[in-house]
């Protein structure tokens, strides 16, 4: 199999999405959407000063990477017909540790240090792989379940840093558009990244497996949390170097 994907022509069947297809067009959709906005990100980064500039080049990168990881997704559905957890996974573990740094680097105005960046890392490496585990290695009995929980206490230890720990302090002293900012990208990780826990319910065997029966699908609920957390993310960096720039 990775053979086939590696030698996997550009423009594998995707003609063949079906009207009832909704993982392959939420996929085709969602590459679309992070190719758009990573011109737009791109393209707009040097109308910002300096310190600005990196907070939306990285936007950017962001989107990039997930972009080119739902085109390998996307054709990987249409040719496989899985899940492709393993792009899934390296394209997370790329794009939320530099949402990690998106953090840093705003509150960086306040002083914030670099020990602060690494501690958010850590926990969202910790959060992904032991997902990671529970969706591609421990797949049976209570693996799934006991994996996510660890995931989930990675996740909350996240949450609680950035909500009421010391990038809050930060945030506060910073004020203005950086405290604004700051606050959405916390509802983003508090809302936006609770949806995949969802979808890992949906898609993995445990003692929720009611959650599979909605008729939710994982990879859809995976694919509407990306669109959402990185581009609305970077949109919201945007935003904050917009407000800045017209304040001074
Ligand atoms: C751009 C990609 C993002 C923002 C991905 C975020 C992913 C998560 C917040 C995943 C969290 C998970 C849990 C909290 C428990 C179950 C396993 C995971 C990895 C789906």
């Amino acid at each position: 199999m990775k053979t086939l994907l590696l030698s996997m022509p550009l423009w594998a069947d995707v003609s063949k999405i079906a009207t009832d297809d909704y993982v392959g067009f939420t996929f085709f959709v969602g590459c679309m959407a992070m190719m758009a906005a990573s011109a737009f990100f791109f393209l707009s980064m040097n109308d910002f000063d300096k310190k600005w500039k990196t907070s939306i080049l990285v936007s950017g990168l962001i989107t990039f990477i997930a972009a080119v990881h739902y085109w390998y997704m996307r054709d990987y559905w249409a040719v496989v017909g899985e899940s492709p957890t393993f792009f899934r996974y390296v394209d997370w573990v790329l794009t939320v540790p530099l949402m990690c740094v998106e953090f840093y680097l705003i509150l960086k105005v306040a002083g914030a240090q670099k020990s602060l960046m690494w501690k958010l890392i850590l926990a969202s490496v910790v959060m992904l792989v032991t997902g990671y585990f529970g969706e591609a290695v421990h797949t049976t009995g209570t693996g799934p379940a006991l994996w996510g929980l660890a995931s989930g206490l990675a996740y909350f230890y996240i949450a609680y840093e950035i909500w009421l720990g010391s990038a809050r302090k930060l945030a506060e002293k910073a004020g203005g558009a950086v405290l604004k900012a700051h606050k959405t990208l916390c509802w983003f990780v508090l809302v936006g990244w609770a949806i995949y826990p969802l979808g890992y319910m949906a898609g993995t065997e445990g003692w929720y497996d009611a959650v599979g029966t909605w008729g939710l699908n994982m990879d859809v609920i995976y694919n509407i949390g990306d669109a959402v957390n990185k581009i609305g993310f970077g949109l919201v960096v945007y935003g904050a170097a917009v407000a800045a720039r017209n304040n001074d």
